[in-house]
Order: C-alpha cells, then sequence, then structure tokens
C-alpha cells in the first residue's frame, strides 16, 4: 500500500485541482489531502471564498481522494509523513524545491501546475451574487 501526500487550500476548486489529485493518487494506492485549516490560510495571508467546512465537503466528493486532513501549520508535513507512513510527498511544482527536506523520510515529487487556471482568477471573476 502506497500511501501519497499533499497540501493545499483548494479554495473554488478547479480542475487544475482536480489534475494534481488525479497524477497524485497514479503516484501510489491511496492519496491523504492536507486541507489548510482557515486558521492557517490567514497565516500565509490567504483569505478563501469557502471556509474549511465547505471546502472539506468539495474535496470528499472527489474520487481520487482517500483522507483529508486539517493542515494547520507549515511545520506539521515531517510529523503527518510519519504518522500516516506516507511513500510520497507531492505539490505542484510552484513549489518545486521549497520541500525538499521531506526526502529524508519519503520520496518527493513536484508536479507541473495546470497553467491559467486559477482560485484568484475564478474570484476576480466571480459576479457578487
Ligand atoms: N495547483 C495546480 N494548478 C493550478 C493551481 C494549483 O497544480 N492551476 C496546485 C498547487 O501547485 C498546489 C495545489 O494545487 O500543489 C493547491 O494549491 P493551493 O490551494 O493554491 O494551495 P497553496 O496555497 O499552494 O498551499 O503547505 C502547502 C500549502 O498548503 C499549499
Amino acid at each position: 500500500m502506497k500511501t501519497v501526500l499533499t497540501y493545499g487550500t483548494f479554495d473554488t476548486l478547479h480542475y487544475g485541482h482536480i489534475r494534481l489529485f488525479e497524477r497524485a493518487k497514479a503516484l501510489g494506492d491511496r492519496l491523504i489531502v492536507g486541507l489548510s485549516t482557515d486558521a492557517f490560510n490567514a497565516r500565509k495571508g490567504k483569505q478563501s471564498h469557502f471556509d474549511y467546512e465547505e471546502r472539506k465537503k468539495l474535496l470528499e466528493a472527489i474520487r481520487y481522494i482517500d483522507l483529508i486532513i486539517p493542515e494547520h501549520n507549515w511545520n506539521q508535513k515531517a510529523e503527518d509523513v510519519k504518522t500516516h507512513k506516507v511513500d510520497v510527498f507531492t505539490m505542484g511544482d510552484d513549489w518545486a524545491g521549497k520541500f525538499d527536506f521531506l526526502s529524508d523520510y519519503c520520496e518527493v515529487i513536484y508536479l507541473s501546475r495546470t497553467p491559467d487556471v486559477s482560485s484568484t482568477m475564478i474570484k476576480d471573476n466571480i459576479p457578487k451574487v
């Protein structure tokens, strides 16, 4: 059983996120997603359109995802890798190099970011309902 782990805010879920989950799942047998809490987002300087529970509900509907855990801070990754016996850590390559320290515990793979779509672009173009 090969376990894969990734993290993110996944606000205004879009096909770039789905492509990431699809490729991440293909790296193993089980995909765990660390979902940024609203409090952590505030520390990341991100104001998500949807709150944690709404974002979690969306991820729970995605067949590629087997488990969702909260991401509370920048420093929990190594612990999460150990706790969940993670074999592969993966992120989009806008993070390339940033998490190489995890290669002491597991394989680290950066996947190409999907061009031309982002939560920011969506949020900036949603008419206020
Ligand atoms: N992503 C992607 N293609 C896009 C947009 C996002 O592949 N068009 C990927 C990002 O590279 C990231 C993941 O989707 O791996 C989640 O992106 P965000 O929700 O923006 O998360 P981020 O703010 O990068 O937070 O500890 C890590 C952080 O929680 C990551």
